[in-house]
């Protein structure tokens, strides 16, 4: 029920929707004490350009899927918090290119985070809700979750591996988008990691894939394909506008509706190929 016809809605992401990872030029992260920890290189420079993207979402509907080869084929792979990989391939691949965590990942669960091979692969990227278009120095006097001290501590034990913090901004220039072609009110809560994967991927690729995102007919309310537990809330959204995000997603996917009842695979053009 979006309002915006596909075409539109593309170029609205593209142009509106400012991807960008926090630089030590940025507002408060640009002291001295900072300076050791931001990354500095850009994500665009570390990844290069490319081609062919998969984001794999963590739903419990990737189990018994065998997707695992056609998502390794692609140039690069978007994996979410703690989505595993051993004992699971034949489902979801192995390659892991980014990982997006979320800024709970990263203090509630710390000791994981910091003693986990999982973490160790590809490029980190965490993002933390921040007010709706803070400026982040208001953002990083009161972010959701206070995930600094625990990106330095992670920072200074993998110093080679290179880790962004997303910039807060991006998350509410989508969430705007997503409640101007909704017909209701959405949660006044920033999207999900798996919407803002997706965005991400499209702004480094050329086209992504994204898979059980929007749910194959493997649909179930099992959360996560690597956990037993059951919950519907992960597919349809609770604190997240997910099921907006999905309704978004299916509005622009460019493949076919088979393709997303057989293999939970939505087909989406990197923006360098969105021409308004
Ligand atoms: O569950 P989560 O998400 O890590 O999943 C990553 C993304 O996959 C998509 N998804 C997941 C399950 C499902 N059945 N259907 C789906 O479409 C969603 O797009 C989701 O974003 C998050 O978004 O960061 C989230 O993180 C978890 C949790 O914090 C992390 O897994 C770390 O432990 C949140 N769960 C809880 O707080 C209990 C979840 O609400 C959102």
């Amino acid at each position: 029920t979006a309002k915006l016809s596909p075409e539109k809605l593309l170029c609205q992401l593209r142009d509106r929707v400012n991807v960008t990872m926090i630089e030590g030029s940025d507002g408060p992260f640009d002291t001295s004490e900072w300076q050791q920890y931001i990354p500095g290189k850009s994500l665009n420079e570390t990844v290069g350009r490319l081609g062919r993207c998969a984001v794999v979402s963590s739903a419990g509907s990737l189990k018994s899927s065998h997707l695992g080869q056609e998502i390794d084929s692609h140039d690069a792979v978007l994996r979410f918090n703690g989505a595993p990989i051993k004992g699971f391939q034949e489902d979801v691949g192995q390659k892991t290119t980014i990982r997006l965590v979320n800024s709970q990942l990263v203090t509630v669960e710390e000791q994981q985070f910091l003693r986990e091979e999982l973490y160790n692969t590809g490029i980190l990227i965490v993002w933390d809700p921040a007010p709706y278009h803070a400026e982040i120095h208001e953002w990083y006097r009161k972010p959701d979750y206070d995930f600094f001290e625990s990106y330095k501590l992670y920072r200074s034990i993998h110093p080679e591996q290179p880790f962004y913090i997303l910039n807060p901004k991006m998350q509410w220039q989508l969430w705007d988008i997503l409640q101007e072609n909704s017909l209701e009110p959405i949660q006044p809560n920033p999207p999900s990691s798996g919407m803002l994967g997706i965005v991400i991927m499209m702004t480094l690729c050329d086209e992504v894939h994204v898979y059980e995102f929007l749910p194959s007919k493997r649909q179930t309310d099992i959360c996560h394909y690597y956990q037993k537990f059951h919950d519907r809330a992960c597919t349809m959204g609770a604190y997240h506008p997910l099921l907006f995000e999905k309704n978004l997603v299916k509005h622009i996917n460019q493949g076919t509706d088979e393709d997303i009842y057989m293999h939970g695979k939505v087909t989406l053009p990197g923006f360098r190929n969105v021409h308004c």
